[in-house]
């Protein structure tokens, strides 16, 4: 099913008019371990509400969104001020940015305590942004299933994201399709997920 670079363990995700690759031993799993733990503990985790139909509910997961001072980013009608990079993610910075061949300067972090925890349908396609961003998505902890689906209509397509694994999503990826992580009744451990992104600042509309 995949095609792999033997260079980067990086395979590419064969989906019609996107642009996913997956390298599914990213971090050795002792270091994924340890930074699992670490981010459990330091990261300043939130849970905003939700506006959903007038109604008023705790967002099904935890959240925290953490960047260069400036890189402000609007999220389900919520706006979040960056946190101040903490040592493990700065430094999970530098070596995603090598592998991608890129920089980013923000990264939302979301924690799935348990299986009840979930994200909805969405794209990464909000205007700081910009046109076919690369995002580059690091997992750690309890197995989860992960989606794409066309914004056309049809099938959708599921990959399991592995402990220490990298996916990145770039080209026209969040203009074709739309992601989620459902909820699952199965017993599963804790997972943290962290999306690096770059935000266009001098492009806020405000
Ligand atoms: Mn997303």
């Amino acid at each position: 099913m995949f095609e792999e670079s033997a260079l980067s363990g990086l395979q590419a995700l064969p989906l019609p008019h996107a642009d996913i690759a997956y390298a599914p031993a990213f971090l050795p799993p002792a270091q994924a371990d340890a930074l699992f733990s670490a981010l459990v503990h330091a990261v300043p985790w939130q849970q905003p509400q939700l506006f959903i139909h007038g109604r008023q509910l705790p967002t099904p997961r935890l959240c925290c969104w953490m960047g260069d001072p400036g890189a402000a980013y609007r999220y389900s009608n919520t706006r979040f001020m960056p946190e101040p990079w903490i040592a493990p993610v700065s430094r999970l910075k530098t070596a995603v940015e090598t592998l991608a061949g890129t920089v980013f300067n923000s990264v939302l972090l979301n924690y799935y305590r348990d299986g009840r925890d979930a994200m909805g349908w969405h794209s990464d396609d909000e205007p700081e942004l910009g046109p076919n961003p690369v995002i580059a998505s690091v997992s750690l902890g309890g197995v989860r299933r992960f989606l794409f689906g066309p914004r056309a209509g049809g099938k959708s397509s599921g990959i399991e994201l592995a402990h220490g694994s990298l996916l990145l999503m770039r080209g026209e990826t969040q203009k074709n399709y739309r992601h989620s992580l459902p909820r699952t009744a199965k017993q599963v451990d804790g997972r943290i997920n962290l999306t690096f992104r770059n935000i266009r600042t001098s492009a806020r509309a405000e």
